[in-house]
């Protein structure tokens, strides 16, 4: 009994001893890297320090150089351009982050960070999950439908109004479900990127996650949904919300959440680029981003700087709140702990949290007094997604969201030579102000469509 404890003791010494060794190697070499991040802004996770896959700002005018990518010793690598600056680089070899990080060509280095939904619905009703998956598996196939021939031409302010785009940042939307942004300057399946915006046959938005021109909203294998309840269309609810509001502005549908519901910073920083640079003004990312821990020094730059851009080019971005952060009945504050895009200083930045049935905050949803913007109803009874053929009740902070959406969109079409920040100073003044949300957001009320439409 003994000589077998002995020998227990040793099976377990062993391993401790190979783990002390192999951690004391990890901190000695995070600790040079540290060093070095101090002079050259590295932000990077100490938990991923060993990702080959990054994201890297290099300095002005230096991504036209291939030699230089060459010259880092990176010949295995993948290297995709993301904007004027940063690139990510994947590679199988290990990347020597010591010398990345002393190149002058290099301005910051971090990990593409995940993204991933904040609400993912599911569904209890098998019949109901079952619906979902024949409807998953149409929308994979499908196509957008040619824009429609109009009996009489639209007066001027109609066709300001269609010229109205909300680029909806999602798990991709089904065609049909709302009326889609059109690319008028690229000529469909001639396998040609026509426009040369780097997007090949992309005549309504693009698939961030499988690098296609049709953004459809898919859903896990039918047994993955009629097991787990997949993703019951998140993306495509959302567009159909705003386009209830707003019926005459134009959806431009970029998918870059897969059907689990998950995504990366990249697609993120590309699908933000590509929806200010094709004239949206409106963008929804009703989606939660890692990377920012400043009590671990760890900055996802990479994504602020792309909703700088958006902020630069006067386009809104409407973010939800979040829910359930820290468990249900907990508190939900999110000054002091705030969770991203929906927490960055960003004035271009809408946040939106939920109120129940009766105009009180929903047991789930975030606030903030600083951090979040208004409020709307979070738990709808109309709210359906009726193009599956039966009525679906959701709830969350991304209905709220999308409602907020919907309504700005419809506010800024009918005033289109204001500008963002003034489009957004309405939204927040017009609001109903509760009780329940003084204090505890920055307007201190609820979304009112009437209001903001004679504002
Ligand atoms: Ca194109
Ligand atoms: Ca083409």
């Amino acid at each position: 009994m003994r000589a077998l404890f002995s020998s227990a003791l040793i099976w377990l010494f062993c391993p401790c001893v190979l783990v002390a060794l192999l951690g004391g190697l990890l901190v000695s070499l995070l600790g040079n890297f540290a060093e070095a991040r101090h002079s050259k802004h590295l932000h990077s996770s100490r938990k991923t320090i060993s990702s080959s896959d990054l994201l890297i700002k290099l300095a002005p005018h230096t991504l036209e150089s291939a030699s230089f990518i060459a010259d880092l010793g990176l010949r295995t690598a993948q290297v995709q351009k993301l904007d004027a600056q940063w690139i990510r680089v994947r590679s199988k070899q290990a990347l020597d982050l010591n010398a990345l990080v002393l190149r002058p060509e290099i301005e910051e280095i971090q990990p593409n960070y995940k993204i991933k939904l904040l609400e993912n619905y599911q569904i209890e009703d098998p019949l109901r999950r079952a619906a979902l998956a024949r409807w998953s598996r149409r929308s994979r196939e499908m196509t957008p439908p040619p824009a429609l021939e109009k009996t009489s031409p639209p007066d001027v302010t109609q066709q300001k109004k269609e010229a109205f785009v909300v680029a909806v940042l999602d798990t991709g939307v089904t065609p049909g479900a709302s009326p889609t942004w059109h690319n008028s300057r690229e000529i469909p399946e001639n396998q040609r990127d026509d426009d040369q915006n780097g997007y090949v046959d992309d005549i309504s938005g693009w698939d961030f996650v499988a690098e296609t021109p049709r953004p459809n909203d898919l859903s896990l294998s039918a047994t993955d949904v009629l097991l787990y309840g997949g993703n019951p269309g998140h993306g495509t609810l959302v567009a159909h919300l705003i386009a209830r509001l707003a019926p005459d502005i134009k959806i431009l549908p970029l998918r870059l959440l897969s059907e689990k519901g998950e995504g990366q910073t990249a697609d993120a920083i590309r699908a933000i680029h590509y929806a200010v640079d094709n004239g949206a003004k409106i963008i929804t990312g009703l989606w939660m981003a890692e990377g920012e821990d400043l009590s671990d020094g760890n900055e996802n730059k990479a994504l602020r700087e792309s909703l700088q851009y958006a902020a630069d080019q006067g386009v809104l971005f409407v973010a939800a709140a979040g829910g359930s952060q820290r468990g249900l009945g907990s508190n939900n504050d999110q000054d002091p702990h705030p969770f991203y895009p929906a927490g960055y200083p960003h004035e271009n930045i809408i946040s939106v949290t939920a109120l129940d049935e009766t105009d009180n905050l929903a047991p789930f949803a975030n606030w903030g007094a600083q951090s979040v913007d208004l409020a709307a109803s979070g738990f709808s009874q109309e709210v359906m997604l009726d193009i599956l053929g039966f009525k679906l009740n959701w709830e969350g902070t991304s209905i709220a969201a999308a409602q907020v959406a919907g309504a700005t969109a419809l506010y800024w079409s009918d005033h289109p030579r204001l500008r963002s920040t003034e489009i957004k100073a309405h939204l927040l003044s017009s609001t109903q102000k509760l009780n329940v949300l003084a204090g505890k957001s920055v307007s201190g009320g609820k979304l009112d469509v009437k209001s903001l439409l004679s504002f």
